[in-house]
């Protein structure tokens, strides 16, 4: 009976032993499958948009980005006081021109920004001065 209670005891411990051993194989195996997936996703969206709207969110006043010959949005709303940054997304070099002449950013190449607050209400349309077919709109409210 005491040899007995010994040999299940050993038995107990080396299926033990097993488990846990093909737990932390298993573990292990899922974590490195992981952090590659993880790692490849990561510098994959790197680049992309998602750093966009966070930067909106957290400024005030608005982002226009420019991409593909567009202003994008194209209007944007805001309130007086708050600044307007624009972007350039874009191959080649665009400008943001006001329509009234009260703002002209010269010639942003690609990766350059252009800002301007906004100071009294009212709705301020602008275009590019390279691509005159680029136009976009800032409701002040
Ligand atoms: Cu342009």
């Amino acid at each position: 009976m005491k040899i007995g209670s010994n040999r299940g005891f050993a038995v107990a411990l080396l299926c033990l032993g097993l488990v846990l051993l093909l737990a932390a194989a298993l573990t292990a195996c899922g974590g490195t499958t992981t952090t590659t997936s993880a790692g490849q996703v990561t510098t994959t969206a790197g680049p992309g948009t998602t750093a966009g709207p966070g930067t909106t969110a957290a400024s005030g006043g608005a982002q226009v980005e420019m991409k593909s010959l567009a202003f994008n949005p194209a209007s944007v709303t805001i309130k007086a006081g708050e600044t307007v940054t624009w972007t350039n997304s874009d191959s080649t070099a665009h400008t943001v021109v006001a329509d009234n002449g009260e703002f002209d950013s010269g010639n942003l190449d690609p990766g350059k920004t252009f800002s301007f607050a906004f100071q009294t209400a009212g709705t301020f349309s602008y275009h590019c001065a390279i691509h005159p077919f680029m136009k976009g709109t800032v409701v002040v409210q």
